[in-house]
């Protein structure tokens, strides 16, 4: 399997993402077999609130970015469609023009059942694809709920989409997504308030947000006609510039890493600790703990040493 995956076999690489979304233990196995090959592909996630027109401008990067002969893996999680529902066909129809494409790879992604947190499964689909070659990778997620914040989070550019509603910049700074876009699309620029909004939303990010030297812009589209799509290639362009200057990937890099790893351990130490012995032990502590016939700093004490604790119940 893995000689196939890495000759380029697409049916292979949708079979190893399934795997790495629905077994723990096969997952780790895969990601083994593979972590030397992944390279670091462009990551790039793009969030804003449904239906603002994430897909239609996914679909047209995609298009763009396989001008420039690059591969493209788009990774599209919808929290509020099951794995039947209408949101992912949806999805799957809107980005429809490159569908038959060789060189672009669409998978759409549930977020129920997923283990152990959605932003981790994620990355691990998002590396998969990465260690298969493609070269840039997009993440779509719905900019609500932090997990899906800290999907979008561990990309290298993150894009912001809103959409010339009134109050829709008030919204999406109650949404925490003023902090981690990198970019800023109003798309529906078509739509009579566009001007308006647009002013709004300068006016917003210029008061309080800027990571660094990076200047926030805010780029104009109407995604389905193509407007302003070159303007967004360029100002991605310019933020891989920027992040590949002073090692700032790097540094990007690290955090990612540093934050996945804190995550793999205390999630290890977690199931480590939660032998059957420990969970009966617990429910005797609790009734203990409510005859007032232990502390609870006895208790963790003693939970922690399940062994001692056998000896003296
Ligand atoms: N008027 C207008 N409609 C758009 C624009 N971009 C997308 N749409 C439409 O908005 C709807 C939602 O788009 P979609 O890409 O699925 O949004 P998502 O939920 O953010 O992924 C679709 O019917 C699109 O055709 C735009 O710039 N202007
Ligand atoms: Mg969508």
């Amino acid at each position: 399997m893995l000689s196939r995956f890495f000759s380029g076999n697409r049916a292979v690489l949708a079979r190893m993402i399934s795997r790495v979304e629905n077994d723990r233990a096969v997952s780790d196995k895969v990601l083994d077999h593979i972590f030397q090959q992944v390279k670091g592909a462009y990551r790039i996630g793009i969030t804003g609130p449904p239906g603002a027109g994430k897909s239609t401008l996914v679909d047209r990067l995609v298009s763009d970015f396989r001008k420039q002969e690059k591969t493209v893996g788009v990774i599209a999680i919808d929290p509020t469609s099951p794995f039947t529902g209408g949101a992912l066909l949806g999805d799957r129809i809107r980005m429809a023009s490159n569908l038959g494409d060789p060189g672009v790879f669409i998978r759409s992604m549930a977020t129920r059942g997923s283990l152990g947190g959605l932003a981790h499964t994620t990355q691990e689909a998002a590396d998969v694809m990465d260690a298969f070659g493609l070269d840039v990778i997009i993440l779509e997620t719905v900019g609500v709920g932090q997990s899906e914040l800290d999907i979008v989070e561990a990309a290298d550019t993150v894009i912001v989409v809103l959409v010339p509603e009134s109050g829709d910049s008030i919204q999406a700074m109650k949404a925490g997504l003023m902090e981690i876009g990198d970019i800023f699309v109003l798309n529906k620029s078509d739509h009579e308030n566009a001007d308006q909004a647009y002013m709004e939303l300068s006016s917003v990010l210029s008061l309080k947000y800027g990571h660094g030297q990076w200047n926030l812009k805010v780029i104009q589209t109407v995604a389905h006609e193509a407007k302003g799509l070159d303007e967004l290639m360029r100002e991605i362009r310019s933020h891989w510039e920027y992040l590949s200057g002073n090692g700032k990937l790097e540094r990007k890099q690290r955090d990612r890493i540093r934050k996945r790893l804190k995550i793999k351990l205390e999630r290890k130490l977690k199931s480590d600790f939660w032998t059957e012995n420990r969970k009966d032990l617990f429910e005797i502590f609790v009734t203990r703990l409510l005859n007032k016939e232990i502390s609870y700093a006895e208790a963790i004490k003693k939970l922690f040493e399940p062994e001692l604790t056998d000896k003296k119940l």
